[in-house]
């Protein structure tokens, strides 16, 4: 599997411990987002600056076997950290349940972006509440498979 390297898991503790259970059960526990049922994907990616290894949950907002990664942060200001860690290094992997598959991401915008940002609002609500509240333009990446 490509990305090998030094972890370094989150400074947030909620964040930590939902990454060590969804690895540690194969992607059967921790999957969803607290009480909500809604299902969470993990990004392992590389940080921009120090190289080394991070993960991350985030929404699972699938079409097709295709990903969306929505950088939202909770609707905080300003980007999540790993917005700038995709940026530079597009290089994921992207474990959904049991299944770990090697990706690269793409920001998109426009009409793909606006087809995305659809599809992300119907699998979490919510998102069209953080767009409000960040008051930023929300970046969204997708995921797509390879290379292999
Ligand atoms: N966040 C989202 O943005 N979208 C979602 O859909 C989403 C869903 C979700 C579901 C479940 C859940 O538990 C959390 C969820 N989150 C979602 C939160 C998400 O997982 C992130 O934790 C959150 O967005 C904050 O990410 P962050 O990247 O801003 O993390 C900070 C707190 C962090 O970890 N900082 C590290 C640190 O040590 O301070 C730095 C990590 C890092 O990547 N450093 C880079 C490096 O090179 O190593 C430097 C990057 C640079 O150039 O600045």
């Amino acid at each position: 599997m490509a990305l090998e390297g030094e972890y370094d898991p989150s400074p947030m503790q909620w964040i930590r411990e939902q990454v060590e259970l969804y690895e540690r059960s194969g992607g059967t526990e921790g999957t969803t987002l607290w009480d909500t049922g809604l299902p969470v994907v993990i990004v392992t990616m590389r940080g921009a600056r120090s190289g080394r290894i991070r993960k991350v949950p985030l929404m699972r907002v699938e079409h097709e076997g295709r990903y969306a990664a929505v950088a939202t942060k909770g609707g905080f200001p300003r980007h999540p950290v790993w917005y700038h860690n995709l940026s530079a290094n597009p290089l994921v992997v992207l474990q959904d349940g049991p299944e770990r598959r090697t990706m690269t991401a793409r920001e998109v915008t426009g009409e793909e972006k606006a087809e995305w940002w659809e599809r992300a609002v119907a699998a979490y609500p919510t998102y069209a509440e953080y767009e409000k509240t960040a008051g930023r333009v929300i970046p969204v990446f997708v995921l797509e498979p390879g290379p292999v």
